[in-house]
């Protein structure tokens, strides 16, 4: 994805409406001075459509943010997920252009103006050597190496490429009334392969992203803040970290869903990083 996309997107305008250009909403450094995302003028929004975590439902569930003065609310402008005590998997576009030191991960509360939460800094970054092909977006992931273990339960990682039938998407992104201090999840439909490239022609690539959200409804999704969190399918007591939150256009629009790295098909690239760094 270019800086002119990014930017295109960073105005707030024309999500879905930006002729023939992908309208790939970016969540950007001090994602909360931008103008939130608003969702399509007949979507009445009011994560979208979802609930509060609670404190403890997806511990492994961080914020990432710049290091600095200020809260973890007013720095924070990606999600992650803990994948071992001292690594988080994250997306590449919310870290690309990042180093190390650049990056500190909010864990220990689901709310980032709480006292609670544990900041730590970054040691090490990782970012998919094939992102971007073969088309944008593609190989969505990065990890981080922490400077310290954080005192959470790591989520697993999705091994098979598998067909569901919803997920669970968590993040502090737009609400569409703003960006909640408090994280917000909201259960999404998986979307199969044909149907999420036939709404993005061209632009997915199915061997690294998988779709999620109400096709024919809309009304549900990640948007814009949420990038490089979870999307998540229950596997008995626990959960299965399936994807990581990428693109979309838009919003939780009908027609649009949103798009995510698909974690099990990097899921052997991610266990050579894991490797070198032990
Ligand atoms: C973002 O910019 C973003 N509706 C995340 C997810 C979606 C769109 C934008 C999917 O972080």
């Amino acid at each position: 994805m270019d800086r002119k996309r990014k930017n295109l997107v960073r105005l707030g305008t024309g999500f879905g409406a930006v002729a023939g250009a992908a309208a790939i909403a970016w969540a950007g450094i001090a994602a909360h001075a931008e103008e939130p995302v608003k969702p399509s003028s007949d979507f009445e929004a009011q994560i979208i459509g979802g609930q509060p975590v609670e404190e403890g439902q997806y511990p492994w569930l961080v914020g990432l943010g710049s290091p600095g003065e200020g809260s973890a609310y007013d720095r924070q402008f990606c999600g992650g997920s803990v994948i071992a005590e001292d690594v988080v998997l994250t997306a590449a576009h919310c870290v690309e252009d990042s180093a190390a030191e650049d990056l500190v991960v909010f864990s220990g509360s689901i709310d980032l103006e709480s006292e609670d939460v544990v900041e730590t800094a970054v040691a090490d970054l990782h970012v998919a050597e094939d992102y971007n092909a073969p088309v944008a977006m593609a190989n969505d992931w990065a990890l981080l190496k922490l400077a310290e273990p954080v005192d959470v339960e790591p989520i697993a990682l999705g091994t098979e490429p598998t067909e569901f039938e919803t997920l669970e998407t968590a993040g502090w992104g737009d609400t569409g009334e703003g960006f909640p201090p408090i994280a917000q999840w909201v259960e999404v439909p998986f979307v199969n392969d044909a149907d999420c490239e036939a709404a993005y022609p061209d632009e997915v690539d199915a061997a690294s992203m998988l779709c999620a959200g109400d096709i024919e409804n809309g009304g549900v999704d990640s948007c814009q803040g949420d990038s490089g969190g979870p999307i998540m399918t229950p596997a008995g007591d626990e959960q299965v970290l399936v994807g990581i939150v990428s693109w979309g256009y838009g919003c939780a629009e009908a027609g649009n869903p949103g798009v995510y790295g698909e974690v099990a098909d990097f899921n052997d690239a991610i266990e050579e990083v894991l490797a070198g760094w032990e």
